[in-house]
């Protein structure tokens, strides 16, 4: 059967903010799970206020669920210590949680930068696979490769389901060049989440997360076997972004690699 209540961790922050509002349309009941306290859900929304590492509290937010889909962590580099506590052992206790409490599937917001200094693709090459190795470009990606490690142990081990989902830029419009290749629109988002929440016998599958970008550097083919069918595509926004900043120039480091500026000078979280 289809899921249909959705544990949604990290529902405060950016990406959860915008799948809280477009994933009931597709007829999920969310509970919505943030360490910041939520005070604008919508009606008849359960809402937990908890952190990762109260693992009581998680696991009755995991009870009764049909599958989680896990946003919450860290989203930018930060000190070692902060990544190891929000992601490493916060996806842990999540993972605990959701096998103590016999729930199928989980769908984890792994990330671009779980591969970040993979080099981007030029002219005739071919697009970067699901299967390239993990070339992290941060704290932040090694915990997102951390996340898709654990989520394999727990599929072969214990018969948990994942879907890890290596997210592009999931924003309301892409913002720079860069994302003419790694955007992946908010209604795509909900329509990759949702394919990833109910396509049948995935294991541990790895998937990318974007539009149907024209400039895509990585290969979606495993995110369409899931029932995925992107509808946007950045290059609407690309006169505006390419006459603004011009083409990307592969000599310099910041556009060499997937992750972009991870790779040089990465933003960092609470700066
Ligand atoms: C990410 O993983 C970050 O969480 C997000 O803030 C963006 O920077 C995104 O990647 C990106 O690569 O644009």
């Amino acid at each position: 059967p289809a899921p249909r209540t959705v544990l949604l961790t990290g529902a405060a922050g950016g990406v959860g903010t915008l799948m809280r509002r477009l994933l009931p349309s597709y007829g999920y009941r969310l509970r919505l799970l943030d360490v910041v306290p939520i005070e604008d859900a919508e009606e008849g929304t359960e809402v937990v206020t908890a952190d990762l590492a109260d693992t009581g509290a998680l696991r009755a937010a995991v009870r009764g669920t049909d599958a989680v889909l896990h946003l919450a962590g860290i989203s930018l580099e930060a000190d070692f210590p902060e990544i190891l506590r929000a992601n490493v052992e916060g996806t842990y206790h999540l993972y605990e949680a959701v096998r103590a409490e016999g729930v199928r599937r989980v769908v984890l917001a792994s990330s671009n930068h779980a591969v970040g200094f993979t080099p981007r693709p030029a002219g005739d090459d071919p697009l970067v696979p699901v299967d390239t190795p993990h070339r992290p470009d941060t704290f932040y990606g090694l915990s997102k490769c951390f996340g898709e490690d654990l989520a394999s142990l727990y599929w072969d081990r214990y018969g948990v389901e994942t879907v890890s989902v290596r997210i592009g830029s999931l924003q309301p419009e892409p913002t720079d060049v860069r994302m003419l290749s790694v955007w992946l629109s908010p209604a795509d988002g909900a329509r990759l989440f949702h394919a990833a929440l109910t396509a049948g016998d995935v294991g541990h599958t790895v998937v990318y997360g974007s539009s149907a970008n024209t400039r895509l550097w990585w290969d979606l083919s495993s995110a369409r076997a899931l029932g995925y069918q992107p509808r946007d595509d950045a290059e609407a926004f690309a006169a505006r972004l390419l006459a603004e900043q011009g083409e990307p120039d592969p000599a310099r480091p910041e556009h060499a690699f997937l992750g972009g500026q991870f790779c040089t000078d990465p933003p960092r979280w609470g700066r």
